[in-house]
């Protein structure tokens, strides 16, 4: 390939690439143990569409926000006025709509799952609220995660629990609006250590199934249990048309948050070569929704947010320069040596002076990280949100 051609891949693949943002991933947050509260953190969902476009403007690539219920709308419906103009004060767009079934006292024994017929009404409530804000703001995704499951066994019935949930769902897509996907994503454990309702991407898959065409699985990265082949569920499920979205972030043993690509970079380009393929094969773009689902607590919010963007689209690119038709001829040749280096050569190939070719012709900052430190933004955030900071609590017991 020349290097002509590697540039206009690099350019055609970034602008073909958006990555949703979390509103969390700017809010104080922590671990099991603790909080640790951050100067420049945002505490409003005004400060979390600030941030997010700064993070926007710095990268090109992040038009929309994720939003979770509970945290960003805390009046439901009726908020829904004060995120349509935010989102024409800022340029930045209503992403994904993120239920929240986890935090009320009700849902200590499950929120869909639970035995109980008035906390799985009050959950089923919720979740088509949430169809009915993703309606109001014309946003595409309603994002079900959900924290079910049990710590001991005997102590539940997995078999009911299927049953209740295979009905809510099929509510909730009885729901949906011709343009809305539901998402289904799943998680072997956490906060449930026992067994979780939705612990893997073969029960997300039938979950979505039986709730209609237009739910589709969701895979965070972080949800697999170490050695998982997450590329190879990629794959099935583009095979399948049941991939909707991912929540990208990196671990190195469970459910991390860690910032994308810092552990294991080449698994994000095994993935995004997934997605390219796709569009070899078929001639269409594969279309999941990228999002980003980290909360950092010991890097800067802002510095992680767009050193998280930056690495997807250097990985992106990087997946891109793959040659497929090159690369399935030495497949069918069985040429494992070549085939392996023609697909480790585009992970190798070092883009990052491409991109920055890229970010100048379209108007960006060539180092989005550099231009981060020095633009003022986060000196003005600490100072406006410090005070209110320091008053905020950090205790877990
Ligand atoms: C749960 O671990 C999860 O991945 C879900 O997507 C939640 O919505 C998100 O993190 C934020 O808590
Ligand atoms: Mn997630």
């Amino acid at each position: 390939m020349t290097a002509q051609d590697t540039t206009a891949r690099v350019f055609a693949a970034l602008d073909a690439f958006r990555i949703e943002i979390p509103s969390w991933g700017f809010a104080n947050t922590g671990t099991r143990f603790g909080k640790f509260i951050q100067p420049a953190a945002a505490n409003s969902i005004e400060e979390k569409f600030a941030d997010a476009a700064e993070v926007h403007r710095l990268t090109g690539a992040t038009p929309t926000l994720a939003l979770h219920v509970l945290w960003d709308l805390p009046n439901g419906l009726a908020d829904t006025g004060n995120i349509k103009a935010l989102e024409q004060a800022t340029g930045i767009r209503a992403g994904s709509i993120n239920p929240n079934l986890f935090q009320e006292a009700e849902y200590k024994f499950g929120s869909l799952c639970n035995p109980s017929a008035e906390v799985r009404a009050k959950a089923t409530q919720h979740l088509l609220d949430s169809v009915a804000i993703g309606q109001a703001l014309g946003s595409s995704e309603v994002s079900l995660w959900l924290a079910d499951g049990s710590n001991y066994p005997g102590t539940q019935s997995v078999r009911r629990r299927i049953g209740w949930l295979q009905e809510a769902l099929a509510k909730a897509h009885a729901a949906l609006a011709p343009h809305q996907t539901l998402l289904v994503e799943y998680k072997p454990f956490e906060p449930a250590f026992y067994h979780t309702d939705i612990a893997d991407w073969g029960m997300a898959l039938e979950f979505a199934r039986a709730a209609g065409p237009q739910a589709k699985v969701l895979v965070d990265t972080g949800h697999h249990a170490l050695g998982t082949n997450i590329e190879q569920i990629v794959a099935w499920l583009l095979q399948l048309d049941a991939l909707g979205g991912f929540h990208f972030n990196d671990r190195k043993y469970a459910d991390d948050d860690l910032t994308l690509g810092s552990i294991d970079p080449y698994q994000v380009f095994r993935i995004f070569h997934e997605i390219h393929l796709h569009q070899h094969l078929t001639g269409t773009p594969a279309s999941p929704a990228f999002m980003i689902d980290q909360s950092h607590n010991l890097k800067g919010k802002l510095e992680a947010m767009v050193q998280t963007v930056v690495t997807a689209q250097e990985l992106y690119a990087r997946a891109a320069l793959i040659d497929q038709a090159e690369l399935a001829e030495l497949q069918d040749a069985c040429n494992l040596v070549a085939a392996e280096e023609c697909f480790r050569a585009a992970f190798w190939h070092d883009v990052r002076l491409a991109v920055a070719q890229w970010r100048e012709a379209r108007g960006l900052p060539a180092s989005p990280l550099q231009s981060l430190a020095t633009s003022g933004y986060l000196e003005k955030i600490t100072t406006e949100r410090k005070e209110k900071n320091a008053r905020a609590g950090g205790s877990y017991a």
